[in-house]
Protein backbone atom coordinates (compact mmCIF):
# COMPACT_ATOMS: atom_id res chain seq x y z
CA UNK A 1 0.00 0.00 0.00
CA UNK A 2 1.53 3.75 -1.04
CA UNK A 3 0.09 7.02 0.47
CA UNK A 4 0.70 9.85 -2.45
CA UNK A 5 0.78 12.89 -0.87
CA UNK A 6 2.43 16.39 0.27
CA UNK A 7 4.12 17.06 3.67
CA UNK A 8 1.90 19.99 4.02
CA UNK A 9 -1.15 18.94 3.40
CA UNK A 10 -3.96 18.85 6.12
CA UNK A 11 -5.49 15.87 4.69
CA UNK A 12 -2.56 13.91 3.84
CA UNK A 13 -1.77 14.45 7.76
CA UNK A 14 -5.10 13.23 8.75
CA UNK A 15 -4.31 10.03 6.80
CA UNK A 16 -0.74 9.76 8.07
CA UNK A 17 -2.35 9.90 11.90
CA UNK A 18 -4.71 7.70 10.90
CA UNK A 19 -2.11 4.65 9.53
CA UNK A 20 0.24 5.80 12.95
CA UNK A 21 -2.47 5.35 15.54
CA UNK A 22 -3.87 1.70 13.18
CA UNK A 23 -0.38 0.76 13.27
CA UNK A 24 -0.83 -0.09 9.53
CA UNK A 25 2.49 -0.11 7.41
CA UNK A 26 1.94 2.35 4.08
CA UNK A 27 5.23 3.92 2.01
CA UNK A 28 4.74 7.65 2.00
CA UNK A 29 5.23 8.98 -2.00
CA UNK A 30 5.99 12.40 -1.74
CA UNK A 31 4.18 14.31 -5.01
CA UNK A 32 3.13 17.50 -5.21
CA UNK A 33 -0.26 18.26 -7.16
CA UNK A 34 0.96 21.09 -8.68
CA UNK A 35 4.56 20.33 -10.28
CA UNK A 36 4.28 20.42 -13.63
CA UNK A 37 5.05 17.00 -14.17
CA UNK A 38 3.16 15.77 -11.57
CA UNK A 39 1.52 12.32 -11.75
CA UNK A 40 -1.18 12.61 -9.34
CA UNK A 41 -3.76 12.78 -12.17
CA UNK A 42 -2.54 8.79 -13.35
CA UNK A 43 -3.86 7.97 -9.58
CA UNK A 44 -6.69 10.33 -8.64
CA UNK A 45 -8.39 12.23 -12.10
CA UNK A 46 -9.62 15.07 -9.64
CA UNK A 47 -5.34 15.64 -9.56
CA UNK A 48 -5.72 15.93 -5.46
CA UNK A 49 -3.49 14.29 -2.83
CA UNK A 50 -4.15 12.21 -0.73
CA UNK A 51 -4.29 9.45 -3.09
CA UNK A 52 -4.08 5.86 -1.04
CA UNK A 53 -2.68 3.08 -3.53
CA UNK A 54 -3.60 -0.37 -2.47
CA UNK A 55 -1.61 -3.69 -3.35
CA UNK A 56 -4.25 -4.35 -5.75
CA UNK A 57 -3.98 -1.15 -7.74
CA UNK A 58 -7.05 -0.12 -6.14
CA UNK A 59 -6.87 4.17 -5.57
CA UNK A 60 -9.06 5.66 -3.07
CA UNK A 61 -9.34 9.39 -2.24
CA UNK A 62 -10.50 11.50 -0.81
CA UNK A 63 -8.72 11.77 2.69
CA UNK A 64 -12.75 10.94 4.45
CA UNK A 65 -12.66 7.72 2.45
CA UNK A 66 -9.39 6.71 2.52
CA UNK A 67 -9.81 7.10 6.25
CA UNK A 68 -12.96 5.36 6.56
CA UNK A 69 -11.40 2.73 4.48
CA UNK A 70 -8.15 2.30 7.19
CA UNK A 71 -10.41 2.25 9.93
CA UNK A 72 -11.87 -1.34 8.51
CA UNK A 73 -8.69 -3.07 7.78
CA UNK A 74 -7.00 -3.08 11.20
CA UNK A 75 -9.12 -3.47 14.23
CA UNK A 76 -6.62 -1.91 16.24
CA UNK A 77 -7.87 1.94 17.75
CA UNK A 78 -11.01 2.09 16.21
CA UNK A 79 -10.78 6.03 15.17
CA UNK A 80 -14.74 6.01 13.87
CA UNK A 81 -16.93 4.61 16.69
CA UNK A 82 -19.55 2.08 15.00
CA UNK A 83 -22.94 3.34 16.69
CA UNK A 84 -24.65 5.39 13.82
CA UNK A 85 -25.43 8.38 15.88
CA UNK A 86 -21.78 8.59 17.33
CA UNK A 87 -20.44 7.82 13.87
CA UNK A 88 -22.09 10.57 12.28
CA UNK A 89 -21.60 13.37 15.08
CA UNK A 90 -17.49 12.27 14.15
CA UNK A 91 -17.72 12.66 10.58
CA UNK A 92 -19.78 15.85 11.25
CA UNK A 93 -16.47 16.97 13.41
CA UNK A 94 -14.23 15.75 10.13
CA UNK A 95 -16.99 17.50 7.72
CA UNK A 96 -16.14 20.67 9.67
CA UNK A 97 -12.37 20.67 10.09
CA UNK A 98 -11.70 19.56 6.67
CA UNK A 99 -14.11 22.91 5.70
CA UNK A 100 -11.92 25.16 7.38
CA UNK A 101 -9.06 23.26 5.67
CA UNK A 102 -10.49 23.75 2.49
CA UNK A 103 -11.47 27.82 3.37
CA UNK A 104 -7.82 28.32 4.48
CA UNK A 105 -5.98 26.15 1.19
CA UNK A 106 -8.63 28.41 -1.13
CA UNK A 107 -7.13 31.79 0.46
CA UNK A 108 -3.45 30.59 0.20
CA UNK A 109 -4.19 29.60 -3.27
CA UNK A 110 -6.10 33.20 -4.00
CA UNK A 111 -2.56 34.52 -2.17
CA UNK A 112 -0.59 33.13 -5.51
CA UNK A 113 -2.38 34.99 -7.77
CA UNK A 114 -1.25 38.44 -9.14
CA UNK A 115 -2.28 41.04 -6.58
CA UNK A 116 -4.48 43.03 -9.15
CA UNK A 117 -6.10 39.88 -10.03
CA UNK A 118 -7.05 38.55 -6.32
CA UNK A 119 -11.00 38.91 -5.18
CA UNK A 120 -10.97 40.53 -1.57
CA UNK A 121 -14.53 39.80 -1.72
CA UNK A 122 -13.73 35.43 -2.17
CA UNK A 123 -11.21 36.04 0.46
CA UNK A 124 -13.20 37.57 2.99
CA UNK A 125 -15.57 34.84 1.98
CA UNK A 126 -12.93 32.32 2.40
CA UNK A 127 -11.98 34.16 5.80
CA UNK A 128 -15.31 34.16 7.22
CA UNK A 129 -16.00 30.51 6.75
CA UNK A 130 -12.59 29.94 8.81
CA UNK A 131 -13.88 32.50 11.58
CA UNK A 132 -17.23 30.71 12.06
CA UNK A 133 -15.64 27.15 11.07
CA UNK A 134 -13.46 27.61 14.39
CA UNK A 135 -16.19 29.25 16.66
CA UNK A 136 -18.26 25.85 15.78
CA UNK A 137 -15.35 23.98 16.72
CA UNK A 138 -15.12 25.35 20.05
CA UNK A 139 -18.26 25.57 21.02
CA UNK A 140 -18.87 22.02 20.08
CA UNK A 141 -15.66 20.77 22.00
CA UNK A 142 -16.62 23.01 25.57
CA UNK A 143 -14.78 21.81 27.74
CA UNK A 144 -14.57 18.18 27.20
CA UNK A 145 -11.82 15.66 26.81
CA UNK A 146 -12.27 14.65 23.58
CA UNK A 147 -13.86 16.24 20.65
CA UNK A 148 -16.47 13.55 20.65
CA UNK A 149 -17.29 13.14 24.27
CA UNK A 150 -15.34 11.08 26.55
CA UNK A 151 -12.84 8.79 23.48
CA UNK A 152 -10.29 10.35 21.31
CA UNK A 153 -11.50 9.77 17.77
CA UNK A 154 -10.98 11.16 13.95
CA UNK A 155 -13.18 14.33 15.35
CA UNK A 156 -10.04 15.07 17.20
CA UNK A 157 -7.06 13.99 14.52
CA UNK A 158 -9.14 16.19 11.89
CA UNK A 159 -9.47 19.00 14.48
CA UNK A 160 -5.92 18.57 14.97
CA UNK A 161 -5.10 18.76 11.83
CA UNK A 162 -7.19 21.61 11.01
CA UNK A 163 -5.71 23.86 14.10
CA UNK A 164 -1.69 23.09 12.99
CA UNK A 165 -2.76 24.09 9.43
CA UNK A 166 -3.60 27.42 10.39
CA UNK A 167 -0.64 27.79 12.70
CA UNK A 168 1.41 27.06 9.12
CA UNK A 169 -0.36 28.92 6.28
CA UNK A 170 -2.11 31.64 8.20
CA UNK A 171 -0.13 32.42 11.58
CA UNK A 172 -1.96 35.70 11.54
CA UNK A 173 -5.27 34.01 12.78
CA UNK A 174 -5.48 33.92 16.70
CA UNK A 175 -7.55 31.39 17.34
CA UNK A 176 -5.37 30.50 20.73
CA UNK A 177 -6.47 33.81 22.01
CA UNK A 178 -10.24 32.93 21.42
CA UNK A 179 -10.77 29.36 21.99
CA UNK A 180 -8.28 28.50 25.29
CA UNK A 181 -10.18 24.83 24.85
CA UNK A 182 -9.30 24.32 21.64
CA UNK A 183 -5.66 25.15 22.81
CA UNK A 184 -5.90 22.26 25.22
CA UNK A 185 -6.96 20.11 22.84
CA UNK A 186 -4.34 21.05 20.39
CA UNK A 187 -1.21 20.71 22.92
CA UNK A 188 -2.97 17.25 24.10
CA UNK A 189 -3.35 15.74 20.45
CA UNK A 190 0.65 17.22 19.74
CA UNK A 191 2.23 14.90 22.55
CA UNK A 192 0.85 11.76 20.38
CA UNK A 193 3.57 9.82 18.45
CA UNK A 194 1.04 9.91 15.62
CA UNK A 195 0.96 13.89 15.67
CA UNK A 196 4.65 14.50 16.72
CA UNK A 197 5.87 12.53 13.45
CA UNK A 198 3.72 14.02 10.83
CA UNK A 199 4.42 17.61 11.55
CA UNK A 200 4.16 19.42 8.35
CA UNK A 201 8.20 21.16 7.47
CA UNK A 202 7.51 24.85 8.41
CA UNK A 203 7.61 26.47 5.25
C1 LIG B 1 -9.13 17.68 -0.45
C2 LIG B 1 -7.72 17.40 -0.90
C3 LIG B 1 -7.01 18.63 -1.42
O1 LIG B 1 -7.60 19.69 -1.66
C4 LIG B 1 -9.41 15.46 0.74
O2 LIG B 1 -8.47 14.68 0.47
O3 LIG B 1 -9.98 15.46 1.83
N1 LIG B 1 -11.33 16.73 -0.04
C5 LIG B 1 -9.95 16.40 -0.35
N2 LIG B 1 -5.69 18.48 -1.60
C6 LIG B 1 -4.88 19.56 -2.18
C7 LIG B 1 -3.50 19.61 -1.56
S1 LIG B 1 -3.52 20.27 -0.02
O4 LIG B 1 -3.83 21.57 -0.01
O5 LIG B 1 -3.87 19.42 0.91
C8 LIG B 1 -4.68 19.28 -3.65
O6 LIG B 1 -4.29 18.17 -3.99
N3 LIG B 1 -4.89 20.30 -4.48
C9 LIG B 1 -4.64 20.14 -5.89
C10 LIG B 1 -5.81 20.63 -6.69
O7 LIG B 1 -5.76 20.49 -7.91
O8 LIG B 1 -6.76 21.15 -6.06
Amino acid sequence: MKLIASYTSPYARKVRIALAEKKIECDFVEESPWAAQTTVPNYNPLGKVPVLVLDDGTTLFDSRVIVEYLDTVSPVSRLIPEPNRQRIVVKRWEALADGVCDAAVAIVLEGKRPARQQDKDWLDRQRGKIDLGLKELGNELGERAWCNGEAYSLADIATGCALAYLDLRHAAIDWRAAYPNLVKLAEKLAKRSSFAETIPPTP
